[in-house]
């Protein structure tokens, strides 16, 4: 396991074309370098285990149900994403918290469950516009992290993706002070609850990540790397992104 970790989120898109972009990726990356991992649609986990088989990129859900099994239609369990040979899964994304309503409970019971199932959960915060320009932000998003995490996380167990709504697909980024500001108080707060394993929790920053501005937000002592949608999409824009790590 490396200390830092590009991530890519391909939401609800993916195809042909995708399985060939990833496989592009999967044959570039060398022996070193950050952890890469892919989080494609649960219908296309199978295939981007087998497009990434033998090389460094990693595979992984992006949500799972909080239950082992059970009359839940159209939800997949923690083990379902495991049996594909993936290895980790996206947990409290905020379009899960959105379009499903989602709570901190909910999240935390997805974490435990992907554990449960031997996966790393990459558990997403962060703060919406008006959260961001109220006074109360980093209070807001703190009390998302205590609600969120369950007891036990460790650096092996847990990744936290800190991912402000409005920068989501949006192009707009927060400023780097607002990012080491942000993280710095994550990072303050894992170690307060989990002690030295808090300080290996890896703290990913998620919203509009490009290979223009990736560089600049690696620079934060705590931003131990990126949850990447858009730029994910394609070999040529994750690339400069995991080589700027
Ligand atoms: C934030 C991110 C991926 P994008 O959701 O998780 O998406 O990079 O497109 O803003």
């Amino acid at each position: 396991m490396a200390r830092t970790l590009a991530a890519g989120n391909w939401k609800m898109n993916g195809d042909a074309g995708l399985m060939d972009e990833l496989a592009t990726l999967a044959a570039h990356q060398g022996e070193d370098g950050p952890d890469v991992l892919i989080c494609p649609p649960a219908t296309m986990l199978a295939q981007a285990v087998a497009a990434t088989k033998d090389s460094r990129v990693a595979v992984g859900g992006q949500d799972c149900h909080a239950a082992a099994s059970g009359a839940h239609t159209g939800d997949v369990s923690a083990a379902m994403i495991r049996d594909t040979g993936a290895s980790a899964v996206i947990v409290g994304h905020s379009e899960r918290r959105a379009d499903h309503h989602e709570s901190n409970a909910d999240i935390r019971a997805k974490a435990q469950a992907a554990w449960a199932a031997g996966l790393l959960p990459i558990l997403c915060i962060g703060e919406s516009e008006a959260e961001r320009m109220g006074p109360d932000t980093l209070d807001i998003i703190a009390a998302q992290l205590d609600a969120s995490v369950p007891d036990g996380a460790t650096g092996e167990t847990l990744v936290i993706a800190y991912e402000p709504i409005w920068a989501i697909g949006t192009g707009r980024v927060p400023t780097l002070e607002q990012i080491v500001e942000t993280h710095d108080m994550i990072r303050a707060r894992l170690v307060a609850r989990f002690g030295d394993e808090g300080d290996k929790i890896r703290i990913l920053y998620g919203g509009s990540v490009k290979p223009t501005n990736a560089a600049e937000i690696f620079t934060a002592k705590n931003v131990d790397g990126a949850l990447v949608g858009g730029a994910s999409l394609k070999a040529s824009d994750f690339q400069p992104i995991i080589d700027a790590l």
